[in-house]
């Protein structure tokens, strides 16, 4: 027969066994939840990232509509409309299409290997006008032309492999704007106070669309236009837009000198395509740049988030 203390001890055991298989259940219940959880994130994202990139082909479908109406493009045009979010099954979608043509085409700097000295000259104006040093473009032809000699303000490998980090010169186009925090005299404000003015574009010879251009632009590509007279055309650019560039010509204020090297346009073949969408509690955003040719725009670049 057990004593009274060898019952306690069995009953605190009994108890302590109990506790334990409930702080198990527990931990166990949890866990599963967390999975569960895990598993319907994931299956919201994947959802999300495809409505997200169905808004690819929407704007693909929406450029080839317009281009069937019209050959040329402003910022009155449908497309260019900024649409609210749209509720779909379990979240929303929105899709924006950005010009890429009113802004300048930094890789237009260096055309085979070599620099175009009219574009220097228009970067140069353009850093004026947005209160940034003239002396980094210089940098940026020799990161972007194929040779290794240093040009006025520029730099070459002899300069980054002297860095405390040291990397090579990339002696050919830029990829992509955030490639610039490469290049000597480039720093996050600046690339920041660039960014709504130039473009990067797998193209070295890309026309400016004066319809979109900021007054910073147009006073880039036409010399000795004075920022009043630019943000006056930009404004009535954007109520009365440009169907010919002969049309932009002829109303060139006095200020602006003509240059035959200009190359504008009053159309655009690319396009910076945002898709965002969510879908439960997954949310994802995709970016693409198009390429429109003809009627049907291909993509250039893409990314997702
Ligand atoms: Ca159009
Ligand atoms: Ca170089």
């Amino acid at each position: 027969m057990k004593t009274r203390t060898q019952r306690g001890v069995a009953l605190v055991m009994v108890l302590l066994i109990v506790a334990m298989a409930t702080t198990i259940a527990a931990f166990m219940a949890q866990q599963q939840g967390f999975w569960q959880r895990a598993v319907e994130n994931g299956r919201d994202r994947a959802q999300a990232r495809r409505i997200a990139e169905a808004g690819i082909d929407w704007a693909r479908a929406v450029l080839a509509d317009d281009r069937s109406v019209n050959d040329f493009d402003h910022g009155k045009e449908m497309w260019a409309m900024q649409l609210p979010a749209i509720p779909v099954e379990g979240g929303e979608v929105q899709g924006t299409i950005y010009d890429q043509q009113g802004l300048f085409n930094l890789n237009n700097l260096v055309r085979n290997g070599k620099v175009s000295t009219v574009d220097l000259a228009r970067v140069q104006r353009l850093l004026t006008a947005l209160g940034l040093p003239q002396e980094i473009g210089g940098a940026l032809v020799d990161w972007m032309d194929t040779d290794s000699e240093v040009s006025e303000n520029g730099a070459e490998d002899e300069y980054y492999l002297n860095l405390a980090k040291p990397y090579r010169c990339a002696n050919r186009p830029l990829s992509d704007i955030g490639e610039l925090a490469w290049v000597k005299g480039f720093d996050a404000s600046i690339i920041k106070r660039l960014q709504p003015f130039v473009s990067v574009l797998p193209e070295s010879n890309t026309a400016v669309n004066v319809n979109f251009a900021p007054p910073e632009v147009l006073m880039a590509i036409l010399p000795g236009l004075t920022l009043q007279d630019a943000r006056q055309q930009a404004t009535q650019i954007k109520s009365n837009p440009f169907k010919t560039t002969a049309e932009f010509l002829q109303k060139l204020p006095k200020s602006a000198k003509q240059d035959s090297t200009m190359n504008i346009s009053v159309s655009s073949q690319y396009f910076m395509v945002t898709g965002y969408a969510t879908q439960g509690d997954g949310a994802s955003a995709v970016h693409a740049l198009l390429h429109r040719s003809g009627m049907w725009a291909t993509q250039a670049r893409k990314s997702l988030q």
